[in-house]
């Protein structure tokens, strides 16, 4: 008896670390990749959230909203350029396209994270979780980085 439980225990912990260990997947055939959250000042009201998302099913999947344990509230967002200022647009939904792919990145799309419980700094690590209008949810994690500290120039994001 006290053998079965302790095996069906070990069992468990290894799935939880199948789990753990596995790419961010959910809402079948989507993945997460790059995801990271750009490090703020520690009394930024305002964080912005990256992630590229993969779609591998033959159907369009739209992404209706997004919420973080770690914020009061979370946006899609759009920048735009309009007659040379900077605005960003809120989204009522994206889509990750069949066959496609969706990016949030620096100048486009982003997840506008909002009232911070804490101050994030580089290093931390926030979970994100997407809602889609079909009623499933995604999940992954964000870490927090510099602007700047990846492949890519962030150039264009810095103020001189
Ligand atoms: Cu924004």
């Amino acid at each position: 008896m006290m053998k079965g439980i302790i095996r069906h225990s070990a069992l468990f912990l290894a799935g939880l670390l199948a789990l753990a260990a596995a790419p961010a997947m959910a809402a079948e055939g989507l993945s997460a990749h790059q995801a990271w959250v750009r490090e703020a000042p520690p009394m930024a009201r305002m964080l912005a959230g990256y992630v590229t998302l993969k779609n591998s099913t033959g159907h369009p999947m739209k992404i209706t909203g997004a919420e973080s344990p770690a914020f009061g509230s979370v946006e899609l967002h759009r920048s735009i350029i309009k007659n040379g200022v900077a605005h960003m647009i809120k989204q009522d939904h994206v889509t990750v396209p069949a066959h496609g792919k969706f990016s949030f990145e620096p100048g486009g799309y982003h997840l506008m994270l909002m009232q911070p419980k804490q101050a994030l700094k580089a290093g931390d690590r926030v979970k994100m979780t997407l809602r889609f209008d079909d009623g499933r949810t995604m999940s992954f994690t964000m870490p927090v980085r510099k602007a700047g500290a990846g492949k890519g120039g962030m150039h264009m994001q810095m103020k001189h």
